[in-house]
């Protein structure tokens, strides 16, 4: 990688180690925090790769899912974060292009430029900060995100403050404002633009999740983890609401303000947390809530709940680390994971596993048994990663003493999706890509489009609690099956026929699904398959052709002004 050797040595903002500059206007600076420009799926000078799309699903998920692939975009919940939590004037600019970013720039009189990035965006960094001081000079640049974990990153970008860790209370101290004040929740709707088998959903208020973001960070430390090393690494997170009562009156807050039902819960470690969800559901119950969580955990805090509570707590999605049992990470110890998916699902909780590929004890003969033992848990969804030495991570750190880190490795290629930055002892770095990929389309020949996996375990979870005693139980579940079951029987119809090509035995099983939802729908949503199910093979084949065509997506931009006065 290319180091950029700018003498910033004599900018006037620059803070020397050990000291702490506070912005002499303080709360009265005019503040941009943006995030890095795109487009992003493409393959540019600046870093934008087209395997690498601003869609969470779609990037590391559902990728070989072709049209059947969940696509939506998530906003920079970080930066909105930090505006959500100063006085000073404040623009977030979400999404830009580098055109929107310079425009911005110099139509504005931005005393402070903040720039988040993660570390495969280091040259979209690099360029913005290059931007700000030819185009906005008066500015102080702060760039923030995991981008900041680059050993060496003061020399490769020009800014004047290169911020590690929490922002929020960074920024604060920054300005001159209280650092320990109570932290504000900004109204997040969780995803935009959502597309899948060819069509985008309508945006209704209130169909989408909101998210929530109840900590940073995770104490379990697992070697390669790049948030948790980020957030203090083991036995070390951030907590922003501390107890139950507080994630509650969050809630309360966003389900009046965004009319929604559900929350997409932002934690690393969400269930390890156990006294303060055992107090959100204590609360939810007084109040008759009728929620619906998704949550990260891993299989050692999940193991910490009944089922019972885990259905009452209204988590109906869970993302879970499934990595090799052979790796020994603790996070898993004593959990038969297949048998822990099987009993969650069967619970009408989806599961989204996540598989490292590649881990240190994998070989060429022993990879193919590794990986038919991670699709053999038939989740919902599932994530696979190759094993990547982030830097910043104990991990990184290992391999670098051990010389094993490979040189000329471009920072927006150490993304776990494309092929090893490092020496493995027995798989090649061609063949790690190779191994990533099988596994995907293992994973989609052998469990079929997620969206008939989540169609089933919702359908499971309805029957098994449609007549559950307590009544917020009851209507999640009823609510969500008459919402979406002529939808889903729509799409269970045009699945099972396009699905024939790639798998006979699965279409046989999405054909039988369909049919158990008929019997358990209601006329209008019997009917529906008729009508819409063509309608969706259509689009659903029509988006295939465009997809092999090299068609794309590129999410909006955005910007958001608070406590705005014009210069
Ligand atoms: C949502 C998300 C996304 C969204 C996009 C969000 C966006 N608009 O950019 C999607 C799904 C599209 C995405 C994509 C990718 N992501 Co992502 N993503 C996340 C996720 C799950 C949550 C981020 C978040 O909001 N966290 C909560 C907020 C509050 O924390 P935060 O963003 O870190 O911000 C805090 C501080 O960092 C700091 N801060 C941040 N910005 C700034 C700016 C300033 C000025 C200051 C002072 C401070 C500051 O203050 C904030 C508050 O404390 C994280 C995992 C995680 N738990 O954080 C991964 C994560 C950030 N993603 C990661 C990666 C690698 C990717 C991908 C490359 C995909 C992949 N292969 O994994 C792509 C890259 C896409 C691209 N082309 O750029 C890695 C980054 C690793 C690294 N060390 O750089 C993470 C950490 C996941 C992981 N554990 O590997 N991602
Ligand atoms: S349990 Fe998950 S979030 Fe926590 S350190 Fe391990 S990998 Fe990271």
């Amino acid at each position: 990688m290319e180091l950029l050797t700018t003498d910033v040595a004599a900018r006037p903002h620059r803070a020397h180690s050990g000291s702490f500059a506070k912005h002499p206007k303080g709360s009265e600076a005019r503040i941009l925090l943006s995030s890095v420009f795109g487009p992003y799926a493409q393959d540019d000078e600046f870093g934008s790769r087209s395997i690498n799309p601003m869609e969470l699903y779609h990037n590391q998920v559902t990728r070989a899912q072709g049209s059947f692939s969940l696509r939506m975009f998530h906003r920079s919940w970080g930066i909105m974060m930090i505006q959500a939590n100063i006085s000073a004037p404040c623009a977030v600019l979400d999404f830009p292009t580098r055109d929107d970013f310079a425009r911005q720039l110099k139509s504005n009189q931005y005393d402070v430029v903040g720039i988040s990035g993660i570390i495969v965006n280091v040259a979209k960094v690099r360029e913005m900060c290059r931007m700000t001081r030819e185009l906005s000079p008066q500015s102080v640049i702060i760039v923030g995100g995991h981008v900041a974990a680059i050993p060496g990153i003061e020399k490769m970008i020009d800014a004047d403050h290169i911020v590690k860790g929490e922002g929020v209370s960074w920024m604060r101290r920054y300005l001159g404002e209280d650092e320990s004040a109570p932290i504000q929740h900004p109204a997040i709707v969780s995803g935009m633009r959502t597309r899948i088998m060819g069509i985008r959903l309508p945006e209704r208020k209130g169909a989408t999740a909101a998210t929530i973001i109840p900590s940073v960070g995770c104490p379990m430390g697992c070697n390669f983890c790049t948030t948790s090393a980020f957030f203090g690494g083991k036995g070390k997170f951030v907590n922003f609401f501390e107890t139950g009562d507080e994630l509650f009156a969050v809630m309360s807050r966003m389900e009046e303000e965004l009319k929604v039902s559900s929350f997409f819960v932002m934690d690393e470690n969400f269930l390890l947390h156990r006294e303060r969800a055992m107090r959100l559901l204590e609360l939810m119950k007084e109040n008759h809530k009728s929620w619906a969580l998704s949550v990260f955990a891993s299989a050692n805090a999940i193991r910490k709940y009944t089922m019972q509570e885990l259905v009452e707590l209204g988590v109906s999605w869970l993302w879970m680390g499934l990595e090799s049992p052979k790796a020994g990470y603790s996070k898993l110890q004593g959990t038969d994971t297949r048998e822990l998916t099987r009993e969650l699902r069967e619970h009408g909780i989806r599961v989204q596993g996540s598989t490292i590929i590649g881990l240190e004890h994998h070989t060429p003969d022993n990879i193919v048994s590794e990986i038919e033992h991670a699709v053999s848990h038939d989740t919902d969804f599932h994530q696979f990663m190759l094993y990547t030495p982030v830097p910043g991570t104990p991990l990184y750190q290992q391999m670098s003493e051990e010389g094993r880190l490979l040189k000329d490795v471009d920072y927006a290629d150490v993304h776990g999706q494309f092929m090893f930055n490092f020496k493995h002892a027995a798989i090649s770095r061609e063949d790690s890509k190779r191994f990533l990929d099988w596994a995907f389309w293992r994973d989609f020949q052998l469990n079929g489009p997620s969206l008939y996996r989540i169609s089933r375990t919702l359908l499971a979870g309805f029957k098994r609690y449609k007549d559950y005693p307590d009544a917020r139980v009851r209507e999640r579940f009823t609510r969500e099956m008459e919402r979406l079951s002529g939808v889903y029987s729509s799409a269970l119809w045009a699945m099972e026929r396009q699905f024939r090509k790639v798998d006979h035995d699965v279409s046989e099983k999405i054909r039988a699904l369909r049919h158990e939802f008929k019997q358990e729908s209601g006329m209008v949503s019997r009917m529906l398959p008729a009508l819409l199910g063509p309608v969706l093979l259509w689009t659903t084949r029509r988006e295939e052709k465009r997809l092999a065509r090299g068609k794309t997506y590129e999410p909006p931009t955005i910007l958001e002004r608070s406590n705005w006065v014009e210069a």
